[in-house]
């Protein structure tokens, strides 16, 4: 076996066990022999997530399993992710991205992230539990015409407004167009709060992000994806992988 195909096998195991560590060398290995990075996502990543979500429903493999696995496979992702994204083209914009203060959910933000610069937005990612103060910090400090805001929690989901009237104060507002999204938010929700788009998915997110972008003035189209050819459709089956998994994880994540 070469060391190509032994290198799929190992990311296969090593993504169902969820050794994100491994995962991580092993693609960078791949790509350093000169892999097909969509060769990486098709043939191992994805398969051994779709191995996962049956574990799952034969009832081998339980959340915390699944967590891990997902995990494995988003280091291996973060590698691919630049090198597919890689369209050669100037960004379509640039979005900075948060979880509201209080909320430590990410995995729904990391995903539209991985679709967004799939789509060659410019992303800044500042994590979880952001103050609205840091995020206004950040907006001037970065200038993104987009900021993306997620919520999990119906105690966070009030962070949206917070955060929308400390853009207002700062003189931000007309400066940015926010789009917001997360579990509990309906666009009815997103709506009363003043946001100007709500996105249910990932792949969403980035027409959301473009029509907004259309919105300002920017010549895109919402509807179009020519400028990264193929990148931005891999990206989308492997975030659909994960949404999948994530989402079967709900079932059994009643703690609250
Ligand atoms: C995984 C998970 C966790 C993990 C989070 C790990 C991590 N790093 O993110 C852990 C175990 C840490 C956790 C903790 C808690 N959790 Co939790 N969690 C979940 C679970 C099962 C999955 C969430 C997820 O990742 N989904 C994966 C993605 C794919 O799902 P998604 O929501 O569809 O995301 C998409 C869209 O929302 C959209 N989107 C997301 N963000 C944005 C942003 C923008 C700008 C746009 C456009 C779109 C967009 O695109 C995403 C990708 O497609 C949900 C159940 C659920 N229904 O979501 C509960 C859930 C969110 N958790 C819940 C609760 C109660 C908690 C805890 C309070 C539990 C506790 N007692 O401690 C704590 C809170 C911790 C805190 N302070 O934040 C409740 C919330 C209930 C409520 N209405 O408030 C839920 C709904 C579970 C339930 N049914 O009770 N949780």
């Amino acid at each position: 076996m070469s060391r190509e195909e032994e290198i799929k096998k190992e990311l296969y195991e090593n993504t169902l066990s969820g050794r994100a560590p491994i995962t991580e060398k092993l693609t960078q290995e791949g790509i350093a022999l000169g892999m097909e990075p969509l060769d990486i996502l098709f043939d191992a990543l994805i398969p051994a997530l779709q191995e996962v979500g049956r574990l799952f429903e034969v009832g081998e493999y339980f959340v915390p399993e699944m967590m891990i696995s997902a995990k494995a496979m988003q280091r291996a992702m973060a590698i691919l992710q630049p090198i597919l994204g890689d369209t050669g083209v100037e960004p379509t914009g640039k979005v900075l991205m948060l979880t509201v203060k209080g909320d430590v959910h990410d995995i729904g933000k990391n995903l539209c992230i991985i679709m967004l610069e799939g789509a060659g937005f410019e992303v800044i990612d500042m994590g979880v539990n952001v103050s609205p103060e840091r995020m206004i910090d950040a907006v001037n400090e970065h200038q993104p015409q987009l900021v993306g805001f997620s919520a999990f929690l119906t105690t966070t989901m009030p962070f949206f407004k917070t955060n929308i009237e400390a853009l207002e104060a700062a003189g931000l507002r007309d400066k940015v167009k926010v789009m917001v999204g997360g579990a509990p938010i309906t666009r009815e929700y997103a709506m009363s709060v003043g946001a100007d788009g709500y996105g249910p998915d990932a792949s969403q997110s980035v027409r959301l992000a473009k029509q907004l972008m259309a919105d300002m003035g920017y010549d895109i189209d919402p509807e179009g994806d020519d400028k990264t050819k193929g990148g931005e459709a891999a990206m989308r089956a492997a975030v659909g992988a994960v949404e999948n998994l994530m989402r079967k994880a709900d079932s059994e994540h009643t703690s609250g």
